[in-house]
């Protein structure tokens, strides 16, 4: 326990008016914390020391972020397209434009067909649960989707595929109680730092865990392990599956725990057979003793925990790497119990509450779409008939709702709370898709981003301590996150601005009755609780009530009123062919299995030992781009900087761009610290200083940060994704940020 406190200069704790509970939304691991409130404004923060994921710790992020929401450039009036420019307007005129267009596409051909909406992983859960029936219910398009896509739609796709449904089996105790830590593609010492400080409270205590870090930099967290493998970026299938092997030739799996709770075992154990020790040293390019010293580390550990993040669900085969790290777990019974989990773990701080609300294009609930019983259980629920709810096909992915606007046949997209002109791949396409003339663009943001310059309609919102409404974290513990100050101007929270546009669209039920009939988050959350009864995320034992006790672990019910600590605790899975969220999808190349042939499994409760053989990327170095490109993440900011740029301490501690190189690919190139760079792809370039790290050789690393808001209304060449490709995993449909092709040369300017 230890209470970090942040106030505005020269305010001390007795002079607060009052403290807010809230929760963090600058990442997923849902720290909580108080809100400062003096004279009516947010004026500082405090960790909150009963709570069960933080204990009153508090990330830099979470500290100094806050003054964002007192921005001078906050929008605080809605924008509209005048003669190509964009000017103030009033709500109605605002909501009555996007209501008209609205209702024109979806008289005109192509009917729902002409929308989309792309969303985010930083809403409430009540603001998904709306903006969901709106889409499934009320306009009735497969359309939607959240830039959780680009996020941690590789957890929900290799949960659903290893597990039967998404869900995160394991707890942030496990960190606690294991003895044996794995890190895989996740710098956690920079991207959720209050459990990396649970872990390294735990390696600097009594009976510290061994630490495993599979990285091509050589993060904090590669530097505290004592195992780390540096791969080559996009090999980590390679790497799990000579790991695999090792653990089965040992002998150091659970034969009977494999044989009651799993399929697919002899499968699984041909599919790693070829990859030896010595295979897996080239193909990854490290030794053949740290790949068996690592084998041994997993293979002998009691009370293994596995974290896994972007480093493979953003690189090359993301759901086939995701599904052996479960594999791993399954194969050694590590799983449900203390000590043993996995955390496929969450990126943004709500991504997980637009996973269950179905924002994301899922059904809502973790429903399954080809299933027609849960299809018919939310047409039940909405009154609605069902076949206005999208469910002939999968649910259209981000990447192929802007291939649709490329082609022209969205011509309506709603853009909430995310900023694709900077986060998207391959930026100078994303840049084309939205200047087209025939794209109407609805933009929902706290500021005029790089996305929002393009929009014909921009809305004012309010955010984090401005509104009400529940959040999930990784761990699967929900926090009420209160409104302790109001909006500026007229900026309106994101769930009043979409019951406005249910209102205006009339949308309602098979009795005429209003399909969204509610004005208030606790309303929503109310009904939410009926939409998850009987399923894995179950919430029907929460109330906003009982949240202001503090975080609870769903599912929470009747019987478990107290929460869940960890899924799957007796071996029995979410495979059932009734309860499942999916029937399954190849892992090569995303096929998607039928009902039938997923019952012909006989899955019965039983987990599945998905096999995958390595592939390479699809863009590799060659002669003209000799490097790889590796994007990610700065401790100090969050994505685009528009909330961490505004605090003024956190945009000193990182305030430009910068290139991380080898030291000897650096020389090759005659390169020395702090000369400037190009780095060139075959879609772009980017100018940045040059830092000579430890990244491995013939790696090149960038932060994704930097947009250009902040310097004008052009691009600057400070993006990352100027250089990224339009390439995505087969299976979960999450685009490839850590794998492209370059060249780097010095530069005068
Ligand atoms: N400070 C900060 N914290 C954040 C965020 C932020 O923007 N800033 N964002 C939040 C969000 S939304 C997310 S999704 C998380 C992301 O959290 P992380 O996944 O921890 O962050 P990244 O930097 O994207 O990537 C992690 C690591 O993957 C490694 N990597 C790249 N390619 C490969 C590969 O092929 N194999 C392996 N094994 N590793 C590879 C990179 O070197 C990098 O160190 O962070 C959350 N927390
Ligand atoms: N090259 C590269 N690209 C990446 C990644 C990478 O590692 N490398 N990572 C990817 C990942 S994991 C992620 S999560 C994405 C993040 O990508 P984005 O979501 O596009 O990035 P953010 O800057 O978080 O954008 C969120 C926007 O929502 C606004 N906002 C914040 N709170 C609220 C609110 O309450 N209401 C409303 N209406 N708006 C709000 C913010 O001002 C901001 O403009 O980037 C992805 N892109
Ligand atoms: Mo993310």
């Amino acid at each position: 326990m230890r209470v970090d406190v942040q106030l505005a200069d020269g305010l001390a704790e007795g002079d607060v008016d009052r403290w807010v509970p809230a929760a963090s939304l600058l990442h997923s691991n849902g720290d909580a914390m108080d809100i400062a409130v003096k004279d009516g404004r947010i004026a500082g923060v405090r960790g909150r020391a009963v709570d069960r994921v933080n204990r009153g710790r508090l990330g830099p992020k979470d500290l100094f972020g806050w003054q964002a929401n007192n921005s001078p450039d906050r929008l605080t009036r809605p924008l509209v397209r005048e003669g190509g420019r964009l000017v103030e307007t009033d709500w109605d005129t605002a909501m009555g434009r996007i209501v008209e267009k609205s209702q024109e596409l979806l008289a005109g051909p192509g009917g729902w067909g002409r929308f989309g909406f792309y969303t985010t992983g930083q809403f409430f859960l009540e603001e998904f649960y709306a903006l969901a029936v709106i889409g499934k219910a009320g306009i009735g398009t497969p359309h939607m989707d959240g830039n959780t896509r680009l996020c941690t739609a590789t957890a929900a796709a290799s949960l659903k595929a290893t597990f039967g449904t998404d869900g995160q089996p394991g707890s942030y105790t496990d960190v606690d109680h294991c003895d044996a830590i794995a890190l895989w593609g996740h710098n956690v010492a920079a991207t959720q730092t209050v459990l990396w400080s649970r872990m390294l409270d735990r390696r600097h205590g009594t009976d510290p865990p061994a630490m495993l870090a599979v990285d091509p930099r050589r993060t904090p967290v590669a530097r505290e392990a004592d195992v780390h493998l540096a791969v080559r970026p996009g090999t980590n299938v390679a790497l799990l599956n000579g790991l695999l092997r090792e653990i089965i030739r040992n002998g150091w799996y659970d034969e009977s725990y494999v044989a009651a709770h799993t399929i697919g075992f002899e499968a699984l154990a041909e599919t790693v057979g070829g990859y030896t020790p010595e295979r897996v040293a080239e193909i990854c390019d490290v030794t053949a003793t740290d790949v068996r010293r690592a084998a041994e580390l997993l293979g002998c550990a009691r009370r293994l925990l596995s974290t896994v993040l972007q480093g493979f669900y953003q690189s090359n085969q993301a759901t086939a790497a995701a599904c052996q790290v479960n594999n791993l777990h399954l194969l050694r019974a590590m799983i449900g119990r203390p000590g043993a989990g996995v955390l496929q773990m969450n990126g943004q701080p709500t991504a997980e509450n637009n996973r269950e609300c179905g924002a994301d294009g899922d059904l809502p609930g973790f429903r399954n779409w080809a299933n027609p019983e849960h299809v018919e259980q939310l047409a039940r629920l909405w009154n609605v008939d069902q076949r206005i709810i999208p469910a002939w096909s999968p649910p259209t992915h981000a990447m192929q709702i802007f291939r649709y606007a490329e082609q022209g046949s969205i011509r309506f997209l709603w853009v909430s709370a995310t900023n694709p002109t900077v986060t998207l791949p391959d930026l100078a396409r994303i840049r084309r898709i939205l200047n087209q003339e025939g794209l109407f663009l609805v933009v929902q943001d706290l500021f005029l981003t790089e996305t929002a310059r393009y929009a014909d309609v921009v809305l004012p919102a309010a955010t984090w301590g401005e509104k009400t409404g529940a959040f999930t974290n990784a761990d699967r513990t929900v926090h009420l996150s209160e409104k302790a100050v109001d909006p500026p101007g007229e900026a309106r929270p994101d769930l009043d601005i979409l019951l406005d546009y249910a209102r205006r669209m009339n949308f309602r039920d098979r009795d005429g009755q209003p399909l969204l009939p509610w004005h208030t988050p606790e309303e929503v959350f109310d009904a939410w609780r009926e939409c998850t009864r009987g399923r894995p995320c179950d919430y029907s034992g929460l109330s906003h009530a009982k949240l202001r006790d503090g975080g609870v672990q769903w599912p929470c019910t009747d019987d478990a009123p107290g929460g869940t600590e960890r899924l799957y605790t007796d071996g029995v899975f979410h495979t059932d062919p009734d309860y499942c969220e999916t029937y399954g999808q190849d892992l090569l190349t995303g096929a998607e299995f039928t009902g039938d042939e997923y019952r012909a499994k006989r899955p019965a409760g039983r987990a599945f030992l998905h096999a995958a053989a390595y592939q390479p990327s699809p863009e590799v170095p060659g002669p003209e781009y000799p490097l790889q490109l590796v994007t990610g993440r700065s401790l100090y900011h969050f994505h685009t900087r528009t909330k961490t740029a505004r605090a003024p301490e956190l945009h000193a501690a990182a305030p430009d761009v910068w290139v991380e190189l080898h030291p000897s690919d650096a020389a090759v190139a005659g390169i020395g610290e702090g000369d400037r760079v190009r780095v060139e792809s075959a879609r772009g370039a980017v100018t940045a200083p040059a830092r000579l790290s430890g990244v491995r050789p013939g790696v090149v690393f960038l932060p994704f940060h930097y947009g250009w808001w902040d310097r004008g209304d052009e691009p600057d060449g400070r993006a990352a994704n100027e250089l990224t490709l339009t390439a995505w995993d087969p299976v979960s449909k999450q685009p490839l940020f850590k794998s492209a092709a370059v060249r780097v040369a010095r530069t005068e300017n």
